[in-house]
């Protein structure tokens, strides 16, 4: 039987936490794995700490950090989570355990789950999808990635992310994206499966903080990625 850990970051969720656990709880029975999930809460200023407290059947493992911080969330989760099998990461509003049931199936050690796939049906706004074309774009001509989204749904072998996961130190919205280019760097296998994008609330992303902040984020990680590269040749 696999070990399959879920990591799900959580900010200020206290309206929406224990309905998301609700339908999220019966779905986990079925799955034939041991699961542990891992609610990573930083900087919330409402209730979802003691909310997250409360959930039971499974109880989540709660972690708790200072700021609020998408990026440091993640880190900590998955750093907690990198002993199993698998490590997925869901949010709390866009989540699939058929995609956790699909991972044994492919022969990968990175299974992204993405938007763009053959197959896949993105029923978000046009405005949104857009918005992950061009990132993607971006990602392909700074970086040279093959991959067509690292945004979302994603699966991990636990080998990889013991491996990857102390190195990628992005904050906020990319730390798995820096996580999705250092396994392509390295060789790990990538496979793509089709998903439905459904997410069960509205966004709550300002379009218009977001974009200076990604791109400042994507010109500081390709400065860190050729300085790694030119300290491994000078070694
Ligand atoms: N721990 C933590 N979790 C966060 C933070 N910001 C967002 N999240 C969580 O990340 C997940 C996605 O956040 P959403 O607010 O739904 O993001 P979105 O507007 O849909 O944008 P996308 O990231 O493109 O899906 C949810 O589970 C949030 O609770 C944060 O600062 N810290
Ligand atoms: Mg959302």
């Amino acid at each position: 039987m696999f070990s399959v850990s879920i990591v799900i970051p959580v900010h200020n969720e206290a309206g929406f936490l224990a309905t998301a656990w609700e339908r999220l709880r019966p779905e986990l029975e079925g799955l034939e794995s041991d699961v542990t999930v891992y609610l990573v809460e930083n900087g919330s200023t409402d209730e979802t700490l003691a909310i997250a407290r409360t959930l039971e059947d499974p109880s989540p493992f709660v972690l708790s950090l200072p700021r609020p911080d998408y990026g440091a969330a993640m880190r900590e989760g998955f750093l907690a989570a990198a002993e199993a099998d698998w490590i997925v990461n869901f949010d709390i509003d866009y989540f699939s355990v058929p995609f956790i049931r699909g991972l044994f199936e492919v022969d990968a050690d990175v299974v992204i789950a993405s938007k763009r796939a053959p197959g896949s049906d993105d029923r978000r706004s046009a405005l949104r999808r857009a918005g992950t074309l061009t990132f993607n774009l971006l990602l392909r001509t700074l970086f040279g990635s093959r991959v067509s989204d690292t945004h979302g749904i994603k699966g991990f072998r636990g080998h990889v992310v013991r491996r990857l996961v102390p190195a990628t130190t992005s904050t906020q919205d990319l730390f798995d994206t820096e996580l999705v280019l250092r396994a392509e760097m390295a060789g790990y296998r990538i496979a793509e499966v089709p998903i439905v994008v459904e997410e069960l609330r509205e966004t709550r992303s300002s379009f218009v903080k977001r974009v200076p902040r990604t791109l400042r984020g994507l010109l500081q990680l390709r400065r860190s990625f050729s300085s790694e590269r030119r300290n491994t040749r000078s070694r």
